[in-house]
């Protein structure tokens, strides 16, 4: 692990920091400067703040905390701080201008190399820092997947261009599987780079429940709005039906009606729906009041993270779907090397030991869970990553979408946002429980 091996750790940290600068690069070098500083959506900063905003938080915990150096522009803190200022108010801010702030990140990422790439990691402090590079590299993807949910809110023509090639596809053998009934592993201890809120490990008693195979397509989620599903309220959450009443919404976010199909718009560019694909772009309201009319449900947190890693084999919990590796290009669709989920079936070589794909990758899926500590949850390295947000109005979301970054992935990772959210790269898949008949007993004897 990183945290063993120091020149491992050197490694891995300067693989993770490069990629993650290079799409930075790309997503704030695309557009023109006044793109940079304009506020594209209340929902979203301008990207020239996510940008110094990255080489902030770099330098507090990688400079400042691990190397132990004094703080480079300690003015600026209190206007990269997430929590002093909303997402509505930041551009109101004193901001660094786009050629400052590309100077800043840059400078501050010199220094880093700089640290990273001086002879003595072993006994030095770093050694025991290594979470703190892993940690700062998974922030700068999050950064670079909510830059790119900018880019997906921006109007005009497109800045960024798909040049990915079509994704491995195979037959799915069935729409949805059993999982048995049974305790599972949850979260880990042992994953070096799992985030605060994805420790510790702990059994789960799940009992059996069958679940899709796939996120839910395109094609399905018009069924549902054809069959008039926005206008029934026996499908919704009183809330949400009360949402899109009020709102008028009968679509997912940048859909769009033209004559009697519909299109959407990504990136700029506007196509027809394609129905093989996972719908994108829906709150939680819509993907619950989806799952009711078709007779199912959203899957719990731990539903979804039991399909996703554990191994019936074996009764392991693995760190992916298919198996301990880390992602690769046959795996799942991440890193923004395409700019949308790919269809239904695709990726069978990511499937899990049970049949279930695309877990990792081409959309954020909805779970019926809130946003909770597990048991003997400790805040590290900083109150405000998660534990500020237990409890609140927020709904679990698992597996990550095509614009999540590998080091940000894993079968433990949790991300989280309130159920009114639609502009995130949010999908679902679909679950139900299994017939008394069906308990699957394991080992243990569960159920
Ligand atoms: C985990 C995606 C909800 O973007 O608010 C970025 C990640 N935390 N900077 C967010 C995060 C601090 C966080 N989410
Ligand atoms: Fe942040």
């Amino acid at each position: 692990s990183p945290q063993a091996d120091p020149e491992a750790l050197r490694t891995r940290a300067l693989d993770v920091l490069t990629t993650a600068r290079d799409r930075t690069r790309l997503l704030t070098e695309c557009v023109d400067e006044s793109e940079l500083t304009a506020q594209h959506s209340p929902l979203m900063s301008p990207l020239v703040w996510d940008l110094a905003h990255i080489g902030n938080q770099e330098e507090q915990w990688l400079l400042r905390a691990v190397a132990g150096q004094e703080a480079l522009r300690p003015e600026i803190d209190s206007v990269y701080d997430a929590f002093e200022h909303p997402r509505a108010e930041r551009p109101s801010l004193p901001l660094l201008a786009p050629d400052e702030a590309h100077r800043y990140a840059g400078e501050v990422r010199g220094r880093v190399m700089d640290v990273l790439e001086g002879s003595s990691l072993r006994g030095s402090p770093l050694e025991d820092s290594a979470f703190a590079f892993g940690m700062i590299a998974q922030h700068e993807q999050q950064h670079d997947e909510t830059m790119l949910i900018t880019h997906q809110l921006r109007k005009g023509p497109a800045a960024l261009t798909d040049e990915s090639a079509a994704p491995p596809r195979a037959t799915l053998t069935a729409p949805e599987v059993l999982v048995p009934g049974g305790p599972f592993t949850m979260g880990t201890s042992t994953e070096p780079w799992a985030l605060d809120n994805e420790r510790p490990a702990h059994r789960r008693e799940v009992p059996a429940f069958r679940i899709d195979t796939a996120p839910v397509t395109c094609g399905a989620y018009q069924a549902f709005m054809a069959d008039g599903g926005y206008e029934d309220p026996r499908w919704w959450d009183p809330q949400g039906f009360a949402l899109v009443s009020r709102q008028g919404i009968r679509a997912p976010l940048f859909w769009r009606r033209e004559g009697g199909s519909w299109l959407r718009r990504r990136f700029g560019v506007t196509e027809p729906v394609p129905a093989d694909e996972p719908v994108l772009h829906v709150s939680w309201y819509e993907a619950d009041a989806y799952a009711r009319w078709a007779g199912r449900r959203l899957p719990t947190e731990a539903e979804w993270e039991k399909a996703a890693r554990h191994d019936p084999s074996t009764g392991r919990s693995r760190r992916y779907p298919w198996g301990d590796e880390d992602p690769g290009a046959e795996h799942a669709n991440l890193g923004q090397r395409r700019l949308g989920p790919a269809p239904a079936g695709s990726f069978p070589a990511g499937r899990s030991p049970l049949g279930v794909g695309q877990l990792m990758g081409d959309v954020w899926e909805w779970t019926s869970s809130g946003f909770l500590p597990y048991p003997g949850f400790a805040a590290f390295p900083y109150r405000e990553y998660s534990e500020v947000f237990f409890g609140g109005d927020y709904k679990v979301l698992r597996g990550g979408s095509f614009a999540v970054g590998e080091v940000a992935c894993r079968g433990t990772f949790r991300n989280w946002d309130h159920p009114v959210r639609r502009q995130i790269f949010s999908g679902f898949r679909t679950a139900r429980d299994a017939g008394p008949d069906e308990g699957g007993a394991t080992d243990d004897g569960a159920r």
